[in-house]
This record gives C-alpha cells, sequence and structure tokens, in this order.
C-alpha cells in the first residue's frame, strides 16, 4: 500500500494541553512521527491541491483565524502556544471580534489544542497528505494518509480535540467534488469524531459511523451518544474496557450499514488509541487485533482511503499501525 507523509507537518509541537485543573505535556507530540514512520515503508510527500478543497469543509473566516492566530497571539504579547479560555457557549453567533482570546474562543470548544507558530502549516499539509492519498486510494483500491495532527474532532469552523482540519472530510468532499457519488466514513478511533459528524449530519451523500468510548464517561462527552444515530449518522459507543470480541461486533454491524448505502469509497479514521497500554484512553485491544479489525473492513472491498487520527502509545504505535496495513495487504 502507498503511505503518504508530509514532513511539513512535523513542525506542530504542542507543548502542553490544559485538562483537570493542570497543563500536562501534549499527548499528541512529534514522536508520534518516527513512530510511525519507522513501521511503514518509504513514503512520499504531499502534492499541494491549494486552499479550494479546505474551503469545501471548513469556513474561510475559519481558516483565516487558523492561519493568522499566532501571530496575533503574539503581537498582542503573549508567550508559548495560542489557548483559549471563554467560550460562546450559549451564543455562538458571527461576531467580528480583534482581541485574538475572542476569537480563539469564538473558533475552539476545548483546551487541548493550542496554536503554535507551525500549527497552520501541519494542519494544511495534512489536509494535503490526505488529498494525494485519496488519488492513490482510487488507482489502487487502497492508501495510507499519515496526517498529523489528527483532523476527526474539527468542525467547519471549529477546532478541538488535537484537531485544525478535517482531514477526512476534505477528502471526502473532493471526491465527491470530482464526481463520486457516496462516501462512507468509517471512525474507529477511541474517541467520538465528533466534527466529522457535524460537518455531514443530514447529508444524504455521506455516511459516518464511529466506534467509539461512551461520551457519558469519556472526551468529547457532548458527542457520540447512541441516541444522536439518525439518517445518515450512526453512533457506536462503548464502554470503557472493550476488548476485541464486543468491538468486533459493533465493527461488523458499522461494515453492514456502510455496505447497505452502496457507497463508492470508504475513509477509515483509523485511531490506535483502542489499544491497551495507550496512556490517555480505556479499551483493551491488543496489537494483532488491529489485523483482524482491517480484514473485516478489507473484506467490504470497497476503495479505501485510511487517515490516521489519534494513537499516543508511542511504543506501541508503530506496531499497531504496521498490523494494521498488513489486514489491507493481505486482501491481495
Ligand atoms: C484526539 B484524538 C486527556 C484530555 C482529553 C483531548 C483528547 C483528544 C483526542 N485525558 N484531551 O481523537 O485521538
Ligand atoms: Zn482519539
Amino acid at each position: 500500500m502507498r503511505c503518504f507523509w508530509d514532513e511539513r507537518q512535523r513542525a506542530h509541537a504542542p507543548a502542553a494541553e490544559f485538562f483537570n485543573g493542570a497543563l500536562h505535556p501534549a499527548a499528541e507530540h512529534g514522536g508520534r512521527v518516527d513512530a510511525v514512520l519507522s513501521a511503514i515503508r518509504a513514503t512520499e510527500p504531499a502534492r499541494d491541491h491549494g486552499l479550494e478543497p479546505l474551503l469545501r469543509v471548513h469556513s474561510a473566516d475559519y481558516l483565516d483565524f487558523l492561519r493568522a492566530a499566532f501571530a496575533e497571539w503574539r503581537a498582542a504579547g503573549r508567550e508559548g502556544d495560542a489557548f483559549p479560555y471563554a467560550f460562546p457557549v450559549v451564543h455562538r453567533r458571527a461576531l467580528d471580534f480583534d482581541r485574538i482570546d475572542a476569537k480563539l474562543g469564538q473558533y475552539s470548544y476545548d483546551t487541548s489544542t493550542p496554536i503554535g507558530e507551525h500549527s497552520w502549516q501541519a494542519a494544511y499539509w495534512g489536509a494535503q497528505t490526505a488529498l494525494t492519498a485519496l488519488e492513490a486510494a482510487r488507482a489502487d483500491g487502497t492508501a495510507f494518509a499519515f496526517c498529523r495532527p489528527p483532523g476527526h474532532h474539527a468542525g467547519r469552523d471549529y477546532l478541538g480535540g488535537y484537531s485544525y482540519v478535517n482531514n477526512a472530510a476534505v477528502a471526502a468532499e473532493q471526491a465527491l467534488a470530482e464526481g463520486g457519488s457516496k462516501v462512507a466514513i468509517l471512525d474507529v478511533d477511541y474517541h467520538h469524531g465528533n466534527g466529522t459528524q457535524d460537518i455531514f449530519t443530514d447529508r444524504n451523500d455521506v455516511r459516518f459511523v464511529s466506534i467509539h468510548a461512551d461520551p457519558t464517561t469519556d472526551y468529547p462527552f457532548f458527542w457520540g451518544h447512541a441516541d444522536e444515530s439518525r439518517g445518515n449518522i450512526l453512533n457506536l459507543p462503548l464502554p470503557r474496557g472493550t476488548g476485541y470480541p464486543a468491538y468486533e461486533r459493533a465493527l461488523a454491524q458499522g461494515l453492514e450499514w456502510v455496505a447497505a448505502g452502496s457507497p463508492d469509497l470508504l475513509i477509515v479514521s483509523y485511531g490506535a488509541d483502542t489499544y491497551a497500554g495507550d496512556p490517555i484512553s480505556h479499551f483493551a485491544l491488543e496489537t494483532p487485533d488491529y489485523t483482524a479489525m482491517a480484514g473485516c473492513i478489507a473484506a467490504l472491498d470497497l476503495p479505501t482511503l485510511i487517515v490516521m487520527e489519534g494513537g499516543y502509545a508511542i511504543d506501541a504505535l508503530g506496531a499497531n499501525m504496521a498490523a494494521f496495513l498488513e489486514g489491507f495487504a493481505r486482501r491481495g
């Protein structure tokens, strides 16, 4: 399988994230890059498709904000990465702020997702990596886009959950713009893909199914509940401690629903944070389970683009990635 990675994603280097009342070292750090690269063969860089594909998913004002936020943060005299601290929970409307702190809150929903000097560059090239891999997936049947930082928590005009640009959504819209008729997105990251769900709610040309930790106990809390499932959205939350047998039953249900929509492309938002040893997650999958999981997905026999989301157990991340890709290789 051709694998795509662009070095311009590496410079994004958040120092810390804020949760449980304190700053913690960022879980989504550059060490993930070498862990994944060590496990996959040669990678190919992204080709630049410009801003237009990102604008099919994100609003222009949001992308303008992302591009300029760090410079504005510095211009305001701040040090370190840009963090929001006040959020428009009730009155979220298009007010035109000059103050960076107001803009940060306007376009964010958490304090896990700081903007650093190179965050925009990394997010931009992550989307370009997904777009480039999409071409390979259509030519060869499968491709892997190593996008980093992840994207599935980013909505049309908000960031959060280490995500700035929704790479899977950008690829889905591109596939439709280039003549695809139906796309399915299967999100197997530990966390619910709230950004992807919000972007595609009520669409009849995109189906979104997510298997994730029950948001009653786990981030992102406010999305991903089973009762949000309707129309083109299927949420399959599972309790903490879930191991592969129960996981595979949910996967089978999700895949059956994907197949029923007769998509011409499948995009997999892959997170290795369902791994038993993940430092921020609580499922119990083991490395060989990823090969089995991929085998189930590959059995759909659809053109498939794999997009990287989370996975924070650095020591096992490469092996888990390789195990997952191996499940597709066996398809032949
Ligand atoms: C991103 B992805 C740490 C606080 C939660 C946000 C988690 C974002 C996950 N316990 N911070 O879906 O892997
Ligand atoms: Zn995750």
